[in-house]
């Protein structure tokens, strides 16, 4: 007969222990692995001028392969934190299932009557359609950001955001006030549905939409369909936008997020934008700045009032061409 002697049963318990520490690991190791969604971004450049290309790319990966078939948000903020610009990019078809979904986006009057041309001054408004598919409750948060024609950046608000019921259609209604100075022409609304703001490790929901409408003092409206500036292949996004022609100087912070079964991945940049011609880096062109030039006239690299900054044009010498290059944005509004 087979006798259980107490030397077997602590050799039996410590061969249990060992198999549970083995599927354990093995169990962490397969959590890590599923949470390796890595997403990297990067600028073409540290430091941009007014009216220069700001390029943003990046790419998505699971386990070192490239996803595709993702959505990224993408937000950037002024240095004084402001919102100055979000979207949502997508690589292949975005995924498929959306939670929350934007189904319709235009232009309107206070009426919600379609209207497609706005006086500067006024306020342009977007009826928003979109709905809840999910059978929970979600927060959410619904962003506006305006472009204009050529690529600048002309304004961006989370417009509403809350707690959002189970499988509803929501139509809402934000006004986007236009500024008395707004350059006339055809804009860009891209309307985007959030968890919260990427800045705050919020995903995006699903694709984003948008609309088109015109800014002129006439009544007539032109509204031809505006290339996206926005590209995404595979394995990789780019956003592309045209820093304002006197930008707000200073660092700007991009914040960036995806979604993937379950997992976040967040990245953070910064990126300078310089007002050309602001020696003093008070955000404004004035006579402080023209007088900074005039302190560096004619001085060439050794002198003793030489100033590099001053010199725009980089020829070694603060001339009459750097003086103009700082009172012709002086008198520019
Ligand atoms: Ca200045
Ligand atoms: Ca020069």
């Amino acid at each position: 007969m087979f006798k259980i002697s107490r030397s077997n049963v602590y050799l039996t318990t410590i061969i249990i222990t060992i198999i549970i520490a083995i599927l354990l690991i093995h169990l962490f190791l397969i959590g890590s692995v599923k949470a390796s969604l890595n997403l990297t971004i990067k600028t073409d450049k540290q430091s941009y001028l007014g009216e220069e290309i700001v390029q943003i790319s990046g790419n998505l990966t699971i386990n070192g392969s490239p996803l595709t078939d993702s959505l990224i948000a993408i937000q950037v903020n002024y240095p004084s934190g402001k919102l100055f610009l979000i979207r949502t990019l997508q690589i292949g078809s975005g995924g498929e299932n959306h939670e929350l979904e934007i189904l319709e986006v235009f232009s309107c009057n206070r009426y919600g009557e379609p209207k497609n041309s706005f006086k500067p001054g006024e306020t342009a408004y977007l009826k928003i359609v979109w709905r809840n598919n999910s059978n929970s409750s979600k927060t959410f948060v619904l962003t506006y950001y305006i472009q204009y024609e050529d690529g600048t950046p002309m304004l961006a608000c989370p417009s509403l955001s809350g707690t959002v019921d189970p499988n509803t259609t929501n139509t809402n209604m934000i006004g986007v006030p236009i500024s008395s100075n707004a350059p006339e022409g055809n804009v860009v609304a891209y309307i985007n549905l959030y968890s919260k703001l990427p800045e705050t490790y919020g995903k995006p929901y699903c694709p984003e939409k948008n609309a088109t409408f015109t800014i002129s003092s006439t009544s007539s409206s032109s509204t031809e369909e505006i290339s996206n500036q926005l590209q995404s292949s595979t394995d990789s996004f780019t956003l592309t936008f045209k820093a304002p022609r006197k930008p707000v100087g200073g660092n700007y912070t991009v914040y960036a997020t995806a979604f993937y079964e379950g997992g976040l991945a967040f990245a953070t940049l910064e990126f300078e934008l310089k007002l050309l011609g602001d020696l003093n880096g008070d955000n404004m062109i004035d006579a402080k700045d023209i007088g900074i030039v005039c302190k560096a006239y004619m001085s060439r690299p050794g002198d003793s009032n030489w100033n590099p900054d001053a010199d725009f044009n980089g020829d070694q010498i603060v001339d009459m061409k750097d003086v103009g290059t700082v009172c012709s944005r002086y008198m520019d509004p």
